[in-house]
């Protein structure tokens, strides 16, 4: 009898030291470190994504991470979590709300669903390139929608880069919109993306990230939409005959933090965070560049069949969506999206 209370307990001991080991996803911990002055406090972050260790959206983070410690003097720690070790897009921005994740790098399509003011950036060919995007995004315009999301919970600090998202499938090449016909095309969880290819008569299944390559795979879907960046370090290219350079939307991908945990912060530290969010903004978009220029070649080399496309014919074809959304959106943000890349 005794012995099994003692192995009772001894059981219970272990589960509870696991779960102090574990703690939670979020909440900024906290480690007491001593130093020669005395006890420091540490703060370490932890910062999702979905996107494959190789993409410019972990080394954006890590030199995020490098530039917090720096300008801190090693007092804030971001640890970087990718392959959506801490959840989906939809779930890591929940998190965020809750406080049980302290940062996350998402698209944009997502956070739609938090503010509707976001659809605007979803809106077939609403940048003519990326100078007119930063232009908007950087900008008043879209230092505003950042800070709308404030009532829900979320801190945005700047918009990185997905990019140009192009449409891949693995049924036959694509050139004219009609040539999407009946096709069936995973999309992000955004309705203005679903609308804009049930337009051109495809037929779209909205998914999170981390399911797509095995629906591929599978041919559970024919075809799916993403920057070259993406396409090449989730290895699509093993699973996706041909790709149309349709350029069809414009992907950014804001840096966010918990609003509560960002409260908790001194301004330094906000200082400093909201300074590496900036320099690590530049670092990830510049690598994102560089890797649409070569990926072309690589993924042609890769065994892709590469189509070209009208793009004033895919516009004028996806043009229906406008009038479908400028009632939800707003007429006059549309317009105002439009002129500040005058
Ligand atoms: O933000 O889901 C997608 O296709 C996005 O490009 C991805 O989540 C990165």
């Amino acid at each position: 009898m005794f012995k099994g209370k003692k192995l009772a307990l001894v059981a219970l001991v272990i589960v509870l030291g696991m779960f102090l080991v574990a703690g939670c996803g979020g909440g900024g911990e906290s480690t007491e470190t001593s130093s020669d002055e005395g006890k420091a406090e540490t703060i370490n972050l932890k910062v999702g994504h979905v996107l494959a260790p190789t993409h410019p959206y972990q080394t954006g983070l890590e030199k995020f991470a490098e530039l917090v410690a720096e300008k801190t003097d090693g007092k804030v720690k971001v640890d970087v979590f990718h392959s959506s070790q801490l959840g989906n897009e939809r779930e890591m921005i929940e998190a965020l709300q809750m406080g049980t994740l302290d940062m996350t790098l998402v698209s944009t399509a997502p956070l739609a669903g938090f503010s509707n003011a976001f659809l605007v950036f979803d809106l077939p060919f609403i940048f003519e390139d990326r100078e007119s995007a930063y232009k908007v995004l950087d900008g008043e315009f879209g230092t505003d929608m950042l800070n709308s999301l404030e009532n829900s919970g979320i801190k945005g600090l700047a918009y990185w880069e997905n990019g140009f998202r192009n449409v891949t499938n693995s049924r036959r090449p694509v050139v004219h919109p009609s040539d999407m016909e009946g096709m069936k095309i995973r999309t992000m969880e955004n309705k203005i993306h679903m609308a804009s290819f049930r337009t051109i008569g495809a037929d779209p299944t909205p998914m999170a990230f981390g399911e797509l390559f095995t629906a591929l795979q599978q041919q559970t879907v024919d075809a799916q939409e993403n920057p070259l960046p993406i396409i090449f370090t989730s290895n699509f290219f093993e699973v996706q005959d041909h790709l149309a350079m349709t350029g069809h939307f414009y992907a950014a991908a804001p840096l966010l933090i918990s609003k509560q945990l960002w409260d908790s912060f001194s301004p330094e530290i906000q200082d400093a965070i909201q300074e590496a969010a900036i320099e690590a903004r530049d670092f990830e978009r510049q690598t994102v560049s560089d890797m649409d220029a070569e990926l072309l070649g690589t993924l042609k080399e890769k065994g892709m069949q590469v189509t070209e496309v009208d793009k004033k014919e895919w516009r004028e074809a996806m043009k229906p969506v406008y009038d479908e959304f400028e009632a939800e959106i707003g007429a006059d943000v549309i317009q105002k999206v439009l002129d500040a890349q005058k």
